[in-house]
C-alpha cells in the first residue's frame, strides 16, 4: 500500500514524540513541516530527517500537497491552521484540547463537514494500556452496569519544564488534562447528563485553574462519576505520573486502576490482578512512558479512518462533545452550579 504524505504543523516537544510514533505505526511518509519560526523547523528538520521546511503554511499546502495535515501546534494554533487546511480541502488531525472556546470548535468541525474534508482530533488518553483494559473489561459486562466510579490523576511532576507555554494559559488543568480524562469517562459511561465542577489556582508562577474537582452523571444508568486533577507540585507519597487511577463499582464486582499498570477485577470468584504496561519504544521519554505510548494506537486508529478503512473514535465531532463537558465544567465552576445535558 502506498504510504500516505503528510505534513507537520509545529516543532515542539510533542511534535517530536509524534512523529517517532508515526514511524513507528508505518504506513505515512512525513514530507514537509511548518513551523513559524524557521530556525525550529530547520532544526526539527535535520535532527528528524524531514526533507522539507517550510515558515508560511499556505505555501506549503500548495507546494507540497500532502494527503493530511497533522496540526501539533499550540493551541492557539489549532483554529486558524486547521482552517486553512479546510479551505484547502486537506485532511486535518488537530492535537487535544481542539480549541481555545467552543464556539472556535464548532467552526472548525462545521469548516471540515461542509466539503466531506476529514477531520480529526489527536486525543490519545482512552488508548492507554490501561485505560483501554478498563474500556473493555467494562464492555465486557464484568462488574454489571457501573454505578460509581472515580479517576484520579494528582501529581506533583512538573509539567512545565517541558510545555513551558502551559503556565501562561487563562485556562489549564480542565483544558490540558479534563480534555483527556472527560473524554476516557465517556469511552467507560456513555455521554454526561449533568455536571458540577470546582477549581482552584494554587501556584503563584502558573496562570490558570491547577486543582478540579468534578462530580458527572453519566449514560443511560447515570453513573456517578467523580474526576479528581491536580498539578500542584503537591509532595506525594508516590508519584504516578502520568498513570490515571481510577475505581470503578458495579453490582457485580469493581475494578481498580492502581499505579504500576495494574488492574484488579473483583467478582463474587475473587480478584484477578493483571498489569496493562505500556510497550516501551526507544523515542519514548521514560517519564511519559505509558502517555508516549498511547500515540501508537491513537495513530493507527486515526491513520485507519484515514485511509477510509472506518469511522476513527475521535473524530472533530465526536471530540465536541468532550469539549462541551471542559467548558461547562468552566461554567459550573463560575457560577458555583449544576450544568444539565440532554443527550
Ligand atoms: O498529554 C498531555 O496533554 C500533556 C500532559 C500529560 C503533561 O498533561 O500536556
Amino acid at each position: 500500500m502506498k504510504p500516505l504524505r503528510f505534513a507537520i504543523f509545529g516543532a515542539g516537544f510533542w511534535a517530536r514524540v509524534q512523529l517517532a510514533a508515526w514511524r513507528e505505526v508505518g504506513g505515512t511518509e512525513c514530507v514537509a513541516v511548518y513551523n513559524r519560526s524557521r530556525d525550529r523547523a530547520e532544526a526539527f528538520a535535520r535532527d528528524l530527517g524531514v526533507p522539507a521546511v517550510h515558515d508560511d503554511p499556505e505555501t506549503l499546502l500548495r507546494e507540497v500537497r500532502p494527503d493530511f495535515v497533522d496540526n501539533i501546534t499550540e493551541i492557539g494554533g489549532h483554529k486558524p491552521l486547521s482552517l486553512l487546511c479546510a479551505r484547502h480541502r486537506v485532511p486535518c488531525i488537530v492535537q487535544k484540547p481542539m480549541a481555545a472556546t467552543l464556539q472556535d470548535a464548532r467552526r472548525m468541525v462545521e469548516a471540515f463537514a461542509k466539503t466531506g474534508t476529514p477531520f480529526l482530533v489527536h486525543e490519545n488518553w482512552r488508548w492507554q494500556a490501561p485505560m483501554r483494559a478498563l474500556v473493555e473489561t467494562l464492555r465486557a459486562g464484568t462488574i454489571g452496569t457501573p454505578f460509581r466510579a472515580r479517576f484520579t490523576m494528582v501529581s506533583g511532576f512538573d509539567v512545565w519544564a517541558n510545555q513551558p507555554a502551559l503556565r501562561g494559559l487563562e485556562r489549564f488543568i480542565l483544558m490540558d488534562l479534563g480534555t483527556h480524562l472527560l473524554d476516557t469517562a465517556r469511552a467507560c459511561f456513555g455521554e454526561a447528563r449533568s455536571l458540577y465542577c470546582q477549581l482552584h489556582r494554587t501556584l503563584p508562577d502558573v496562570k490558570g485553574d491547577n486543582v478540579a474537582t468534578l462530580l458527572l452523571s453519566m449514560g443511560k444508568a447515570r453513573t456517578s462519576v467523580a474526576v479528581e486533577l491536580g498539578y500542584a507540585r503537591t509532595p506525594l507519597e508516590r508519584e504516578a505520573f502520568p498513570q490515571t487511577l481510577a475505581f470503578v463499582e458495579g453490582p457485580l464486582g469493581s475494578i481498580q486502576v492502581a499505579d504500576d499498570y495494574r488492574l484488579h477485577v473483583t467478582t463474587r470468584e475473587g480478584t484477578v490482578v493483571r498489569r496493562h504496561a505500556p510497550p516501551r519504544h526507544d523515542w519514548a521519554d521514560p517519564r511519559y512512558e505509558v502517555a508516549q505510548a498511547s500515540l501508537v494506537p491513537c495513530l493507527r486508529d486515526l491513520l485507519g479512518a484515514l485511509r477510509g478503512e472506518g469511522p476513527a473514535e475521535t473524530t472533530g465531532a465526536d471530540n465536541l462533545k468532550t469539549l462541551e463537558l471542559v467548558f461547562a465544567a468552566y461554567d459550573s465552576a463560575r457560577k458555583d452550579r449544576v450544568e444539565r445535558f440532554h443527550p
